[in-house]
């Protein structure tokens, strides 16, 4: 089934931003459409998402250059070729690119192209998007994520309410062994918070990704503490029912060997210092996952973390890992994580995505699928968890670019029972 069009355009993602949308037609006339997220807190390796820096517009953040890229030289080679091998389009658009990062055609231009590749692939099959992806992998069984359900912003994207960007209630699968009852307690306990912060006269806009940033908040503790108060207040018991994650995005506040805390501390921490802190949290809370609290740049910290507490924590390394199979083989050599984030556009194509996704899985590794700090409504991801992981970081209850996430995988589950 070949490719006959290709057509990119500048559409604005939930944060405002411009990013690329791109429709591609086949054969049969069938037309796939895809968008591309984008990253607030970034890691230092991720594919380059080209903006034209053009201060007349959009204050330089605009994509045309991403979008003409797609209309002229990425057409040119996808156009024509079978829409059913992934990995040729991808090689193709990689070679064409010639550069590491991406940072010649852009890796929101490539990106859109193998995302809108994939879904049409599904679709000419008459597949669902999700069997198709694990297919890729040589996956069979489909099983719906374990939420790890935002209710808590801090950091980049709260407005630096606390010092770590995301707080997650995650439902326990015993408990919740289906989605749409894992999302619903964790949908209660958002409400919940709300009553509360309300109730303590604390604000309850959302960050960018839907969740709570309250200004109020007096440091990272009192986030566990509103998170405890609310889980219970719901119904839910912490520990048996609901334990608690947390991504830090500890690059944005580590520098020179230290992470310089606005709360608790008021002040400057060596790394070790920071690891005792944050398992010294992890003994008072039940908080298993825990994403990114070291630097991308504190590998031996990492190390010592994930050798200290990986036993029975899920050690996630996002920015320091950025989807990308060198840099997991660095962590499986240096037993630095036992988890890994997955962002498709990090990395830049949906093969070296799975690529990632089946190292990790190899090495004995969690994966969980992850949506972006900007979003568009496309739904991709959800299809890309259940093809190929077992645990999906998609937000807060709240804003439609999440919902829509959340929304097909209650479709998928309906579907698959
Ligand atoms: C993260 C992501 C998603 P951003 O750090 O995990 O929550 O944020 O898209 O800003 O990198
Ligand atoms: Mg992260």
């Amino acid at each position: 089934m070949n490719i006959t069009n290709i057509h990119a355009r500048e559409i604005l993602d939930s944060k405002g931003h411009p990013t690329v949308e791109v429709d591609l037609t086949l054969e049969n006339g069938m037309t796939a459409t895809a968008s591309v997220p984008s990253g607030a807190s970034t890691g230092s390796t991720e594919a380059v998402e080209l903006r034209d820096n053009d201060n007349a517009r959009y204050f330089g953040k605009g994509v045309l250059k991403a979008v003409a890229n797609v209309n002229t030289t990425v057409k040119s080679i996808v156009v024509g070729q079978d829409v059913t091998n992934q990995r040729n389009l991808d090689t193709l658009m990689i070679a064409a690119d010639g550069t590491e990062n991406k940072g010649k055609l852009g890796g929101n231009a490539i990106v859109a192209v193998s995302m809108a590749a994939a879904r049409a692939a599904a679709m000419a099959q008459n597949m669902p998007l999700y069997k198709y992806l694990g297919s890729l992998i040589g996956n069979t069984t489909f099983v719906l994520p374990q939420p790890l359900l935002l209710i808590l912003e801090g950091g980049k994207h709260g407005n630096w309410s606390t010092d770590c960007q995301e707080y997650f209630v995650i439902p326990k699968k015993e408990r919740f062994p289906t989605f749409k009852e894992a999302l619903r307690a964790g949908a209660e306990i958002f409400h919940t918070l709300e009553q509360l912060l309300h109730d303590k006269h604390y604000a309850t806009g959302v960050g960018y990704e839907g969740a709570f940033c309250p200004m109020e908040m007096k440091s990272n503790e009192e986030a566990f503490q509103l998170m405890t108060e609310a889980t219970e207040k719901a119904g839910y018991k912490m520990q048996d029912d609901i334990v608690l994650g947390l991504d830090a995005a500890s690059s944005e506040f580590y520098k020179d060997g230290t992470y310089t805390l606005k709360s608790e501390h008021n002040g400057k921490l060596t790394s070790r210092q920071w690891t005792e802190k944050v398992i010294e949290w992890t003994k008072k809370y039940p908080i298993w996952s825990l994403e990114d609290m070291h630097s991308e740049s504190d590998w031996d910290e990492w190390a010592y973390f994930t050798a200290t507490i990986g036993k029975d924590h899920q050690i996630v390394g996002d920015d320091l890992l950025t989807t990308n199979v060198k840099h997991i083989q660095t962590a499986i050599d240096k037993k630095a994580v036992n988890s890994v984030l997955i962002k498709v556009n990090q990395i830049g194509t949906v093969s070296e995505t799975l690529d990632a996704i089946a190292l990790s899985h190899k090495a004995g590794f969690t994966t969980v699928v992850s949506h972006r700090g900007g979003e568009t409504n496309d739904d991709f991801i959800a299809d890309l968890v259940v093809g190929t992981s077992k645990q999906s970081k998609f937000g807060g209850p709240d804003r439609g670019e999440r919902l829509a996430k959340y929304n097909r995988l209650l479709r998928i589950e309906e579907e698959l029972q």
